[in-house]
């Protein structure tokens, strides 16, 4: 009778951790980018998830700018650029390239859909 409770009492405390650990621990997001388009071009996430975008060119530098969070990098060819992000409210957030790319640029964009 003792042993059981305190089997079950250890199995519980494990359990506790990892869904601790996977709250905590960021989720990744990959974006490749290329003329004139992001792979995926739409992404989605939880609100309050820790998220990392890992974003990559498979062509020349673009760029990837967020303006309702703040955001704005570049995505160089050869590289990971990553971005740690916690998105604090819902919605749907538009990312675009804002370096110049060729015709076709001014298509280029996407967006991080964030839901409750
Ligand atoms: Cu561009």
């Amino acid at each position: 009778m003792r042993r059981r409770a305190l089997v079950a009492l250890l199995v519980g405390s494990a359990l506790g951790g990892a869904a601790r650990l996977a709250a905590d621990t960021p989720t990744e997001i990959r974006i490749s980018a290329r003329k004139f388009e992001y792979h995926p071009s739409r992404v989605t996430t939880k609100v309050g998830q820790p998220i990392v975008l890992v974003l990559t060119s498979e062509d020349r530098i673009h760029g990837f700018k967020m303006p309702a969070l703040g955001l704005r990098t570049e995505i160089v060819p050869g590289q990971e650029t990553r971005v740690a992000l916690t998105p604090d409210k819902v919605g749907s957030f538009a990312f675009l390239c804002d370096v110049f790319c060729g015709d076709g640029h001014e298509d280029m964009e996407g967006a991080l859909v964030v839901e409750a």
